[in-house]
C-alpha cells in the first residue's frame, strides 16, 4: 500500500472554518494519572535510598546491570573515544554548530545576561547582579529522540552563562527491554543493542563540555539529579526533553530544582506567500513532521493554486522519504493546509496558533515580521530552511510549544543565571527613604519596620 498524506485543507472562508481551526488546535500535555503514580513512587524512592534505588530501576527499565552507580559513569576519556571515532566530517559538522550556537549565546548574554546598576538622586545605588547557576543536569532522552544538537543546544547556554558543572544523563537504550514495552520509564529502544551508547552524543558532550555523565534515564535519573545521591550531585536546574515519564518527574521536582519547558511535539507554521518553490515548502513540513507522529505541520497561504501545487509536491516527495510511515501519520491527523484572504490574515492567525517554529515564506518577509507576536523562532525568507535553525543557525532549537509562545521564550543563557537585587541606600538616601517605609509600615502595623527606618534619620 502506497502512503498518502493529505493534511486537511481548510478556508477562512468557509462558515465552518473557527470549529475546524478549534479541532486542529486540540493538544493536551496532560499525563495520566497511571503514570504520575508510578512517577511519585520512584522520585521518593530514589530520594530515600538513592543510588541503590538508581541501579535497581536501571536493571529493571534499561537492562543494565551495574555493580555500582560509579560504574554507570562515563568519562571525559569516553567522550574524547567517542568523538574521535566519529567520521571527520561529522566532527567538523558539530564543532561549526557549537561555535555558531556559542556566539549567538554570547550575543545573548551581553545584551541581556549582564548585571547593571545605576545611583539615584541620593547617590544610593540600586541594581541587579547576575550570576549563573552552580551545577546544572541534561537529560538527554534515548532511543529514537536522542539528538546531539539538542545536547548542544541545553549545554551552551549553560557554559555561556557560566555554570560550572554541566552533568548529563542518558539512557542506555536496550532492543526488547521492558522499556519499549510502555512498562518501562525510559524512552525506547529503536534500534539499539544492549549496553550500545550513541558515539554522536558522546561527541556532542566532548565538543560542548559537559563535565560528567551517567548512563541512566527516565524518572530515576531526574530523581538522582534533583535529589543526588553518594554518586550524583544534586544539580540546581534541569533542562533538557524527555517521554511522559521524565516530563512528570520534571513537573514534580521542580520546586526543590527549576526546571526548564515542558515541551511538547515539535510544530512548524510556514505562512508563504507562494512565491518560495512548493518543493521546499513540502519538504519544510516533512521536517518537523518526520520528528514524531503527533508533531503538527500548518501551511497559511492566500493563493489556493499555490496549496494545490504544495499538495503535489507532498504527494510526489514522500515515497522518497526513509520515515514516510510518521511523516504521513503527523500530516494527516494534525496537518493543515490553510486558504486564507490575504497574507495579513495569514499573519492573524499564525498569531492565535503562537507556533514553536514560523517560516515566513515570503519574498518580502520584512513586511510581514511587524505583524507577527506570538512564536518560539521566526524564520525570514525563502533560504531560511527551519531545519538551519535546528542545528546551526545560532539561536537555540528549544522552543516553546503547543502555543506557550505567546507567554515564553527560547531556551537561552538567562535560563542558566539568576539575578539578586542590589541596594546600597546613602546616609542621604535613608533621610529620604525613612520616612516614606515608616509612614507605610505603620500602616501595615509593623512597627520594627518602621523603627528600623526612623533610627537611621539624623
Ligand atoms: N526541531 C526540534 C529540534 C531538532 N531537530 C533536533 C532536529 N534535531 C525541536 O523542535
Ligand atoms: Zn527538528
Amino acid at each position: 500500500m502506497t502512503l498518502q498524506a493529505k493534511p486537511v485543507r481548510l478556508s477562512t472562508a468557509d462558515p465552518q472554518f473557527e470549529a475546524k481551526f478549534k479541532a486542529l488546535q486540540h493538544w493536551s500535555a496532560d499525563t495520566d494519572a497511571a503514570i504520575e503514580q508510578r512517577v511519585a513512587d520512584i522520585l521518593g524512592d530514589v530520594q530515600q535510598r538513592g543510588d541503590a534505588a538508581v541501579l535497581e530501576y536501571t536493571a529493571r527499565f534499561d537492562g543494565l546491570h551495574a555493580q555500582s552507580v560509579a560504574a554507570l559513569e562515563l568519562s571525559q576519556a569516553d567522550f574524547k573515544a567517542a568523538f574521535e571515532s566519529i567520521p571527520e566530517a561529522q566532527r567538523k559538522a558539530l564543532q561549526d554548530a557549537e561555535r555558531r550556537v556559542r556566539s549567538y549565546h554570547e550575543a545573548q548574554k551581553k545584551a541581556c545576561g549582564e548585571s547593571w546598576s545605576y545611583r539615584d538622586e541620593n547617590g544610593s545605588l540600586l541594581g541587579q547582579k547576575v550570576t549563573p547557576l552552580d551545577r546544572v543536569g541534561i537529560y538527554v532522552p534515548g532511543g529514537k529522540a536522542s539528538y546531539p544538537s539538542s545536547l548542544i543546544m541545553n549545554a551552551v547556554p549553560a557554559h555561556v552563562a557560566g555554570v560550572a558543572e554541566i552533568i548529563m544523563v542518558v539512557p542506555t537504550p536496550v532492543r526488547g527491554s521492558v522499556a519499549t514495552g510502555g512498562s518501562g520509564n525510559t524512552e525506547g529502544s529503536a534500534g539499539a543493542t544492549k549496553g550500545e551508547r550513541n558515539e554522536l552524543v558522546l561527541a556532542a558532550a566532548y565538543v560542548a563540555g559537559v563535565t560528567r555523565a551517567f548512563t541512566i534515564g527516565g524518572a530515576q535519573a531526574v530523581a538522582a539529579l534533583a535529589y543526588g545521591t553518594a554518586t550524583i550531585p544534586a544539580v540546581d536546574k534541569i533542562t533538557g526533553p524527555g517521554n511522559a515519564y521524565v516530563a512528570a518527574a520534571k513537573r514534580r521536582v521542580f520546586g526543590t530544582v527549576g526546571i526548564d519547558m515542558i515541551a511538547g511535539p515539535s510544530e512548524i507554521l510556514v505562512l508563504a506567500d507562494g512565491s518560495t518553490p512548493p518543493d521546499w515548502v513540502a519538504m519544510d513540513l516533512f521536517s518537523q513532521a518526520e520528528h514524531d507522529e503527533l508533531a503538527q505541520s500548518i501551511l497559511l497561504c492566500p493563493d489556493a493554486a499555490y496549496l494545490d501545487a504544495v499538495q503535489a509536491a507532498i504527494d510526489r516527495l514522500l515515497p522518497e522519504m526513509p520515515r514516510a510511515a510518521i511523516i504521513a501519520k503527523s500530516l494527516n491527523d494534525r496537518g493543515a493546509l490553510i486558504l486564507t484572504r490575504n497574507m495579513e490574515e495569514a499573519c492573524a492567525i499564525s498569531n492565535r496558533i503562537a507556533p514553536e517554529h514560523l517560516e515566513v515564506s515570503s519574498s518580502e518577509p520584512h513586511r510581514w515580521e511587524p505583524l507577527l507576536k506570538h512564536a518560539g523562532a521566526i524564520f525570514l525568507g525563502a533560504f531560511t530552511s527551519e531545519s538551519l535553525g535546528d542545528y546551526c543557525a545560532g539561536p537555540n532549537h528549544v522552543l516553546p510549544t503547543s502555543g506557550t509562545a505567546r507567554f515564553s521564550s527560547p531556551l537561552g543563557v538567562y535560563d542558566f543565571q539568576k539575578r539578586s537585587s542590589l541596594i546600597e541606600v546613602s546616609q542621604a538616601g535613608a533621610q529620604v527613604l525613612g520616612p516614606i517605609a515608616a509612614e507605610l509600615a505603620f500602616g501595615e502595623g509593623l512597627q520594627a519596620h518602621a523603627r528600623a527606618a526612623e533610627m537611621r534619620l539624623k
